[in-house]
């Protein structure tokens, strides 16, 4: 079937001139199929068209508006090839998109969910984005159909990673890169702010929907296909299967308590920079 009917535009009734739907080919753009440095291309021709990590299609009025969240600490070289790659492949699907890194401090352990609600409530604060992408910063897609847009319901876009063979881990896991409309994510109260250190936080967020009885879908396995830069195994959360089973009451912690510091902002060339103390 077509696997973009069900994305969800903006309001786009009254514009004219609107983008087509499909992918459009980019010269440029080599497919994917492994995450090797060699099918990565330069960052230096796509910078101008681009501003503190925003960009839209010139010649046609683009059906998304879409803010692409990656949490961040100490991995430069990924960070380095995931945007020298997304933005081509989001350029190639006409999306209107800005890419924010929110970076954790050296303080404490990393909190991927936290970090997650601190890009909502900042990209929120400059455009009413109505879709959200949460992104790993070592993953890179490989399908140019994997639509960077929001469907009726929260997306696994990152269904089909190489490390786990190409399906996912377990049944419910939304781990990896996720879309989701802004008002579903507020009506969750977004991710929980508890879990730092690795795991656990995309199993919490994926009860706290089906708490609220929406139910995530997936594109076909071979749409949803990722590949991951290598990089060595987090440490563990110990306390993870605890938290898990503690914070099923998404209404009372989560975006609605979401406390931090903003320590640095700033727009680089390809993304914006915002850098927080938790
Ligand atoms: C799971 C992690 C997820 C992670 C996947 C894939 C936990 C919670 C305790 C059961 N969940 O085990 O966070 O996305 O592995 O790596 O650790």
């Amino acid at each position: 079937g077509n696997i973009i009917n069900n994305l969800v535009p903006v309001d786009y009734s009254h514009l004219e001139n609107v983008c087509p739907l499909s992918p459009v080919k980019v010269t440029s753009t080599t497919s994917l199929t492994s995450c090797s440095v060699s099918s990565l291309v330069g960052t230096e021709a796509i910078k101008s068209d681009i501003l503190g990590g925003e960009w839209q299609p010139k010649n046609c009025t683009s059906r998304f508006l879409v803010a692409i969240i990656v949490p961040y600490r100490a991995r430069e070289k990924h960070l380095h090839k995931f945007l020298s790659f997304m933005h081509r492949f989001v350029q190639s699907q006409n999306i209107h998109y800005k890419i924010y890194v929110i970076e954790q401090s050296t303080q404490k352990e990393f909190n991927r969910g936290k970090l997650f609600n601190i890009g909502f409530l900042e990209a929120l604060k400059e455009k009413p984005f109505p879709c959200f992408i949460f992104h790993d910063v070592d993953l890179l897609p490989e399908n140019s159909n994997n639509m960077y847009a929001c469907t009726e319901t929260p997306r696994h876009l990152s269904a089909a990673i190489d490390k786990f063979g190409y399906s996912p881990p377990y049944y419910r896991n939304f781990g990896g890169v996720l879309s989701i409309l802004s008002h579903q994510f507020s009506l969750v109260n977004g991710f929980s702010n508890k879990f730092y250190g690795w795991g656990g936080e995309d199993d919490n967020f994926y009860n706290r929907l089906r708490s609220a009885l929406i139910r995530p879908v997936r594109f076909d396995y071979s749409v949803s296909r990722y590949c991951t830069l290598p990089h060595e195994q987090e440490k563990p959360n110990e306390n993870r299967h605890n938290l898990l089973k503690l914070s099923s009451n998404y209404v009372l912690e989560g975006l609605n308590s979401t406390k931090y510091t903003v320590i640095q902002r700033s727009d680089e060339p390809l993304f914006a920079k915002i850098v927080v103390d938790l």
